[in-house]
């Protein structure tokens, strides 16, 4: 599942950074690149946002996005120089420290560009390959999950933990689809098979909030096929530092293939269903 076995908060390496120095840093700049977005897309008067696309047509980028992220990088290059930085809009530097920044400016652009509150800020922080801490700021609303290695996760400042639940029948589980027909075909019949055997489906459209939303228990589990490394590191932290398990459909830690997400009596229920249906198999 995952691996935070790997950071001990009891011995922490000592040219490790601190995470909580660490967290301070990502909740401040995902909190002010939050505001920038908000801001921008107050000033689009015309109510949608122009929208580039990437990877399809409907894989959108806005001005706000690479504003953001040139925002966050630039306040990483003034407190924290020498450390590297992946961010979903093409900032990427190797630093020297073996401490590095994970970038979504905007995760759920879709509803972003379209007005619907559901979009966040994602900033994750990892040192010699291991996340030590994680923020989450959803600029709409107001809430700012954060979390740091064996800190625990809070929503607001308020601590959060997963849900108990355990039956798959009762769970109300998010999920999300990628950008490209193929893939969306395969994740449309694994729906197809899932749905009558849960409560309900949720697509909030940022894997990110959807991470956090099975950390404070507003939906009892998530999985996603497809995703990239930046969707997920924070939402991830945040998610395994609530008691939440994450991880993929092969008994290993979340990757691009595959995330899996919920409380430790409901996983394997989950993920054994999502096996039977060979969903990290498709497209
Ligand atoms: C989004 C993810 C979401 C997924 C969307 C998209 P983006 O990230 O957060 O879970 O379903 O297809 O990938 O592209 O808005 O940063």
């Amino acid at each position: 599942m995952s691996d935070p076995a790997q950071f001990d908060p009891a011995q922490p390496d000592p040219a490790q950074p601190d995470p909580g120095d660490l967290l301070e840093l990502a909740c401040r700049l995902a909190v002010n690149a939050g505001d920038q977005i908000q801001d921008m897309r107050a000033a689009v008067m015309s109510g949608t946002p122009e929208a580039e696309t990437k990877s399809s047509s409907v894989d959108l980028v806005t001005a706000a996005d690479r504003a953001a992220e040139a925002t966050i990088v630039a306040g990483l290059a003034k407190e924290r120089p020498h450390d590297g930085v992946l961010g979903e809009e093409g900032a990427s530097r190797v630093g020297t420290t073996g401490t590095r920044w994970i970038i979504d400016p905007i995760d759920g652009t879709t509803n972003y560009v379209y007005g619907i509150a559901s979009y966040s800020v994602s900033i994750a922080v990892e040192h010699e390959g291991t996340l030590l801490a994680g923020a989450v700021y959803d600029p709409a609303g107001e809430v700012l999950f954060a979390a740091a290695r064996g800190r625990g996760a809070t929503r607001n400042g308020h601590p959060i933990t997963a849900g108990s639940r355990a039956e798959l029948a009762t769970a109300l589980v998010a999920t999300g689809f990628g950008f490209v027909a193929d893939r969306r075909r395969g994740q449309a019949e694994v729906l197809l098979a899932l749905l009558p055997q849960i409560r309900d489906i949720r697509r909030f459209g940022s894997a990110a909030l959807d991470l956090c939303s099975v950390a404070c228990g507003q939906v009892d589990a998530y999985y996603e096929k497809g995703l990239n490394y930046w969707d997920y590191a924070a939402g991830r932290v945040v998610a395994e530092e609530a008691g939440v398990v994450v991880g993929n459909l092969r008994g290993g830690p979340p990757d691009p293939g595959f995330v899996v997400a919920a409380g430790p009596l409901l996983f394997e229920t989950l993920a054994d269903a999502l096996r039977v249906q060979g969903a990290d198999d498709k497209p």
